[in-house]
């Protein structure tokens, strides 16, 4: 897969794109990210990128220039190391639909993603018309910008890529991180720790007593931490144990 970044901040991107698993991805040939500053796009003597809203008002608007010139360069690059057609566009805004791991699993079936970034108060209207990008949003909180956004979209999308994670079976985790239930408690060594113990049922070796023990533990975090969780048990039938 592969990924275009654009975005004014492309420093923000070196020490997450140089580590764990996107690393590791990246060296396997699985992903090609590339960050573009679109600030190289711009026109006047200033390189501006953003400038005031039509109308008045307080704070700056992203300009269609650099955003569209950058598109093209993204587009030419792409098509240049192999890409076909055009990538699917995302357009990192709070007013965007909300991440989810079902969102993960859709755009980690595309070959090309583009990815742009603001951080500024918003978009010029025309690079929505013109670009039509999906809108995502990571959560209702606000931050200074897109970046931080790309970056959990990015690493999301990285661990779904057949071959990214060291063991074959590492998706099928995921129904549990985000499925029926919470995970429950778990131990290593020692067996005790400053007068703590383990559980004595885990080192039992009575393997059905220890699957009984994880999931009443499991359905008692859920009741007490995400009891929003229960209601949509039904859904999830197929990932319980
Ligand atoms: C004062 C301006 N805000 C009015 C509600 C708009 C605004 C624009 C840009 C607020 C924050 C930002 C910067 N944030 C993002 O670009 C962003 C974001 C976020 O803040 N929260 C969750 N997901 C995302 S994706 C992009």
């Amino acid at each position: 897969m592969r990924i275009d970044v654009l975005t004014l901040f492309p420093g923000m991107f070196e020490g997450f794109l140089e580590e764990g698993i996107v690393r590791v991805a990246r060296s396997k040939g699985l992903l090609d990210v590339v960050t573009h500053d679109f600030r190289a796009f711009a026109t006047d003597k200033h390189r501006s990128v953003d400038d005031r809203p039509y109308g008045g008002g307080p704070g700056m608007v992203l300009m269609c220039g650099p955003v569209f010139a950058c598109d093209e360069s993204v587009v030419a690059a792409g098509r240049a190391a192999g890409q076909e057609g055009e990538p699917k566009r995302i357009m990192l805004t709070p007013q965007g639909r909300r991440l989810d791991q079902d969102l993960l699993e859709e755009l980690h079936q595309e070959p090309w993603l583009s990815v742009l970034c603001g951080h500024y108060e918003g978009f010029d209207e025309r690079i929505r018309e013109g670009l039509e990008p999906l809108e995502v949003s990571i959560g209702d909180y606000v931050l200074s910008g897109g970046e931080v956004p790309a970056m959990v979209l990015i690493d999301g999308i990285t661990r779904l890529l057949p071959g990214a994670l060291g063991h074959p079976d590492g998706a099928r985790s995921d129904s549990f991180a985000c499925g029926p239930l919470l995970e429950g408690p778990q131990y290593t060594r020692p067996r005790v720790f400053r007068d703590m113990e383990v559980p004595a049922v885990l080192l039992s070796g009575d393997h059905g007593a220890v699957a009984r023990w994880r999931h009443e533990q499991a359905e008692l975090r859920t009741q007490a931490r995400r009891p929003d969780l229960l209601g949509r048990a039904d859904e999830n039938e197929h990932t319980s144990q």
